[in-house]
């Protein structure tokens, strides 16, 4: 059976999400990595969204990283990202969707996409006044949020990384590139959890690929990541130019 295959950019906290399941479960995969907007044809026709990540598994085609995520969980349960006890469940998956939600919508769409696809993808100037603004006034309650939910020691439901945690550290990857970091003063403890997961193997193992890519231009990015041995798929389904997304928020 073919190598299963992801769609989708390394710098995508999305993607990052999926891959950070694959590589703590140490289940084989291929990127076929490309910016977001990038995709052909035939990505429409796979991502009826054109979002990434996209998973091809023989033939099951899954978007959207949490239907991703919990297809890895119940086809490779072991080491097992979901906690057992079935409230803890709901409350791993609330996280989940709060981090993929509200932390998408304030730490991509507004910060990242500003000083980072802004520029880098369309060649437009990011705006610095939005940026402040949600820097200001949105990621305050985010981080008041995750402090209460954050442990004081380990991760959020015990000794073993779960899908809550990879979901939330995801984000405090792209936030770091345009210059975000959280205030360990005022947010002691979701600081200390973030760092935690971000040091686990399978953060670190991806975020060497991850500072690689990030000095390569679009163009050349895939095979500066060959070059480099990342998993990188033969075929790909990204064209030339970028295209506008087809929802907007
Ligand atoms: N809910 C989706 C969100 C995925 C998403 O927003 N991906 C972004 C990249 S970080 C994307 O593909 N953007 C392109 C677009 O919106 O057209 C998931 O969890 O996979």
């Amino acid at each position: 059976m073919a190598t299963l295959l992801i769609v989708g950019s390394y710098l995508s906290p999305y993607v990052r999400k999926v891959l950070a399941c694959l590589e703590t479960k140490g289940i084989a995969y291929e990127v076929d990595h490309f910016v977001p907007f990038f995709g052909d044809d035939r990505f429409s026709r796979l991502s009826p969204l054109r979002r990434i990540p996209v998973m091809v598994d023989g033939d099951l085609v899954l978007s959207d990283s949490s239907v991703i995520c919990q297809y890895l969980e119940d086809r490779w349960p072991t080491p097992a990202l979901f906690p057992a006890d079935i409230a803890d469940r709901a409350r791993a998956r609330w996280l989940e969707e709060f981090a993929d939600t509200r932390m998408g919508d304030v730490f991509i769409w507004r910060l990242f996409n500003q000083m980072a696809i802004r520029p880098a993808v369309w060649g437009e100037k990011g705006d610095r006044g939005l940026f402040d603004r949600t820097v200001r006034e949105e990621v305050p309650p985010v981080l008041d949020y995750l402090e209460s939910e954050a442990p004081a020691d380990g991760f959020r439901f015990g000794a073993a990384l779960s899908i809550a945690d990879i979901s939330v550290a995801a984000f405090f990857r792209n936030a770091a590139w345009v210059r975000f970091r959280i205030d360990a003063d005022r947010w002691p403890k979701t600081a200390a959890w973030v760092g935690r997961v971000l040091a686990s193997p399978a953060f670190t193992r991806l975020a060497t690929i991850e500072d690689a890519l990030l000095r390569v231009p679009i163009a050349e990015q895939r095979a500066a990541l060959k070059a480099m041995g990342a998993p990188i798929s033969a075929e790909t389904y990204a064209g030339t130019a970028p295209r506008r997304g087809i929802i907007s928020l």
